[in-house]
């Protein structure tokens, strides 16, 4: 298992190689030809294939040497450790990172093949549910474009997100099987396996020097195979890793069953480890609660911690322990990976034997912890039998150190048993849990938020406790997302015109974008404003082609085309969306339609499968959509649809195409969003409550270009105990006309109550998201964007300053603060 050693890999000599359109168009063919063993005019699924090994030919040279830098005694690295990493396709992505867009489109179009059609076969990496998978996505693409050494942990789930069908307008799930083609980015790495242990038990020992040390025996093993994915740098030779696990089973026999004569048995309960990377779970929003979770969370954290320590002490030359946390530092994404935190514990106490106050001084000085979510449905927490079961070892370090951290808790207040229960890693009601979260505050040395609001909630709300005891140890960092896929890839036509008027700088500095502001101004700039104009238009052209092909409804392009798409959740509130469409329809039908503004609504997003409320909203919006679409009174003015399968290379297509985008949570409760973030910057107005990012963006881009609604975070809580729904109705005829069409049984005459659920939820004082209270100030917010659209140049005006002011939303400005305050790396600078 002895690696070469970083010099002696440099002797080996691996020659650049060219990129012009003719060598790419030869090792194209190659690939195509004697690799694949395919010829032009075959399925353009190898057509990617025979590109994209093309592509990685040309990264592996930097990618080697990269590696090579990062391995250098005293480089000190990051681990972002996640159970999701939401990538999407890959080749579009690296092919802009290296400079090589009119290389491949030439080469293509030499042999007559459409390089959009092409892209368009490579199929999703769907390996994350939402928002905090596709953050870490972000996040390892602009630490590649920062030069910085860190590397990313997760699982290589068999089967991604489900892909999402409609039977009947409602939502129906099927297995996502992305790897059944090949996967053209990975490189197995079989040689760093690692072993990972799970149930068994505990047994004390006398080492060679007399002292008691603890073993964990009797474990029934399994396998983690890495398969590594290139993270290319934007025009730089960086090229770092993301590692993903698989499970697989040791080769050993249980030999008892094998004697009895159970061959098959005995091979078949080895069937079990594979299934621990088979699936991602789908819930994005409350515990899953299941075994196999918690299997996959540790064999997540041991996998990685092993691989890390091994590339430490390759580097360092030697187990020299007292420097560990000088060289390295993980960033646990969400509570999922956090048992991470006891398996340092142990790896360093039983397997290091280090003793419990160095192995907790190294701990807690390279954990950081991130949080993304303040519902408590959401907030891990394993029962301490299960525990018991898969992880006992990992156990008895968690009850050590609630033990000493509850002793610290003593000493600072004397007496105060309330809260020490409160504070307890352990819940004492009744059946035991594990808090993960509070694990993670306290074997960590950080513990953010992702946006200002969100992490003054936590300090305030959640972890009041935590931040009396630690108020150093909490920080904010809010979200980004990355420029090149979200506006340089996915937008061509809008970073050709920006580029023409400001350079290019902006794709790897997005603060530069801020030079669009001077184009504001349509006196000044007249021709810039049209063609901004006719780039959304385009883009506009687009997006309606997806929708026909999708959802077969025609989208004219002089509509407002109006967006929501993110996971369906009750908090996100689609049914405060849809309650101002029912109140559209209804103003169409009584006539109501002077100063019209035509809009086109799209509606996109997952449902847990095992949540059906959110299942049921999925049904309204398409049995709402059914009339909308098919009423000869509606014509052009409103179109609706249910976007099926939302994925991360459809929203490539849906953010350009945007006017209005729609984040509309109930405020305290979206931690930050992201989605809000990428339809700013390719100049979408957004409406929105004083919610997560929503906030920065609005200071970002001004009060006036910014339609705002609702309650404010305070207020909800104030409103709480005496939410009256019942006297919003009472007040308010139009929300009164909608919950009588709505009730009317109008949109499910032939499905008699299926929409009850909805109904009384929303009609219920105890109904958290509080809907109701926010409906006229929704309602008039969007009577607001219709009077803006009515003119053409402020909107044009206003959609500019939008992208202009994005600056800030770039994950490069959010990695970079995570690295000044939590990481401290240097940046490594590769091949110069
Ligand atoms: C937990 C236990 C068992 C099974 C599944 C889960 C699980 C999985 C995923 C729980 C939560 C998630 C995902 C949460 C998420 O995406 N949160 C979002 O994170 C974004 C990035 O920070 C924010 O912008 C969003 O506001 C937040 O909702």
């Amino acid at each position: 298992m002895n690696e070469p050693k970083a010099s002696e890999l440099c002797l080996l000599p691996l020659e650049r190689l060219k990129s012009d359109p003719d060598a790419l168009q030869g090792d194209f063919l190659h690939y195509l030809n004697r690799h694949l063993g395919r010829f032009l005019g075959c399925s353009p699924n190898y057509m990617y294939a025979a590109m994209a090994y093309t592509l990685r030919d040309r990264l592996i040279t930097d990618w080697r040497d990269t590696w090579i830098e990062y391995k250098e005694p005293g480089v000190r690295r990051a681990y972002y450790m996640s159970l999701e990493f939401l990538i999407g396709r890959s080749l579009g992505n690296h092919i802009l990172n290296m400079g090589l867009e009119t290389e491949v489109e030439q080469a293509l179009h030499d042999m007559l093949l459409d390089t959009e059609e092409i892209l368009g076969n490579e199929p999703d990496a769907g390996l994350g549910n939402g928002g905090l998978g596709r953050l870490a996505a972000c996040f390892i693409d602009s630490c590649a474009t920062l030069q910085l050494p860190v590397i990313g942990y997760g699982i290589r789930y068999e089967y991604g997100m489900f892909r999402q069908k409609l039977l009947n307008g409602r939502q129906v799930e099927e297995p996502d099987h992305w790897l059944r083609d090949g996967n053209p980015w990975e490189l197995e790495r079989p040689e760093y396996t690692q072993r990972i242990h799970f149930g068994g038990h505990t047994e004390i020992y006398k080492d060679e020097r007399g002292r008691n040390r603890v073993r964990w025996v009797d474990t029934n093993d399994v396998l983690a195979i890495p398969y590594d994915l290139p993270v290319s740098g934007y025009g730089n030779n960086t090229v770092n890793t993301l590692r993903l696990w698989k499970a697989t089973t040791t080769d050993e026999f249980n030999l008892d069953e094998f004697n009895a004569g159970s061959y098959t048995e005995a091979v078949a309960a080895k069937n079990d480890a594979e299934h621990i990377s088979m699936v991602l779970y789908p819930n994005d929003a409350s515990e899953s609660g299941k075994v196999l979770r918690l299997r996959q969370q540790y064999f997540l954290a041991s996998a990685s911690l092993q691989d890390a320590i091994r590339i430490w002490e390759y580097a360092e030359g030697g187990p020299h322990y007292e420097r560990f946390a000088r060289d390295n530092v993980f960033q646990m994404n969400d509570t999922h990976p956090t048992i991470a935190v006891a398996e340092l514990m142990r790896i360093l106490i039983d397997e290091k034997h280090l003793d419990w106050d160095d192995a907790w001084n190294i701990t807690t000085a390279c954990m950081a912890y991130t949080n993304h979510t303040l519902l408590p449905e959401a907030l891990e927490k394993w029962p301490v039998a299960i525990f018991k079961q898969l992880l006992p070892r990992l156990l008895e370090i968690i009850y050590e150190i609630n033990a000493r951290f509850l002793e610290k808790v003593a000493m600072k207040w004397p007496g105060d048993t309330e809260r020490l229960r409160r504070m307890s890693i352990i819940e004492e009601n009744g059946e035991q849990y594990v808090r993960m979260a509070y694990l993670a505050i306290v074997g960590s040395f950080s513990v953010n938020g992702v946006a200002a609001l969100h992490s003054q909630l936590l300090v305030d709300g959640l972890f009041r406790d935590f931040h009396a005891l630690w108020p150093e140890k909490f920080n904010n960092k809010t979200n980004g997302v990355t420029p090149r896929r979200w506006i340089a890839h996915a937008n061509p036509k809008m970073t050709g015109l920006i580029s023409s008027q400001i350079g290019e700088e902006w794709i790897s500095d997005l603060t530069r974008i801020a030079e669009l502001k001077a184009y504001a101004d349509e006196e000044e700039h007249a021709e810039f404003h049209e063609a901004w104009r006719e780039v959304k238009r385009e883009n506009k052209k687009r997006l309606a082609a997806l929708v026909k092909k999708e959802c077969g409804i025609d989208f004219p392009l002089d509509s407002l085309f109006d967006i929501q798409v993110k996971r369906i959740h009750e908090y996100k509130r689609q049914l405060l969306n849809v309650l101002h469409l029912i109140h559209l329809y209804s103003r169409i039908k009584r006539g109501d339609t002077d100063n019209w503004v035509n809009r086109c609504v799209l509606i996109g997003g997952k449902a847990a499968p095992g949540y059906e409320m959110a299942k049921d909203i999925i049904k309204l919006i398409n049995n709402v959509a059914h009339m909308v679409n098919n009423d000869p009174d509606v014509g052009d003015r409103l179109k609706l649809v249910f976007f099926p399968n939302y994925s991360v290379s459809s929203m490539e297509v849906i953010a350009p195409g945007a006017d209005l985008s729609e984040q509309i949570s109930t405020a305290g409760k979206e931690a930050s969003g992201t989605g809000n973030m990428k339809f700013m910057m390719n100049g979408a107005l957004t409406i929105g409550t004083y919610d997560g990012a929503n906030i920065e963006i609005m200071d970002a881009v001004g009060e006036e270009n910014f339609f705002l609604f609702g309650l404010r975070a305070e207020e909800v809580q104030e409103m709480r105990h005496q939410y009256n729904p019942a006297g919003f109705i009472d007040e308010d005829s139009d929300l009164q006309a909608v919950m009588q069409l709505l009730e009317s049984g109008y949109f499910n005459a032939r499905e008699p109550g299926i929409f009850n659920n909805i109904i009384n939820a929303m009609k219920s004082p105890s109904d958290p998201w509080m809907t109701l209270a926010d409906f006229r100030s929704y309602v008039d917010a969007q009577q607001r964007v219709n009077e803006a659209w009515h003119y053409k140049h402020a909107w044009t005006r206003m959609s500019i300053l939008n992208t202009a002011c994005s600056g800030f939303f770039s994950t490069d400005r959010t990695m970079q603060q995570y690295n000044e305050k939590i990481w401290k790396l240097d940046p490594v600078t590769v091949g110069e």
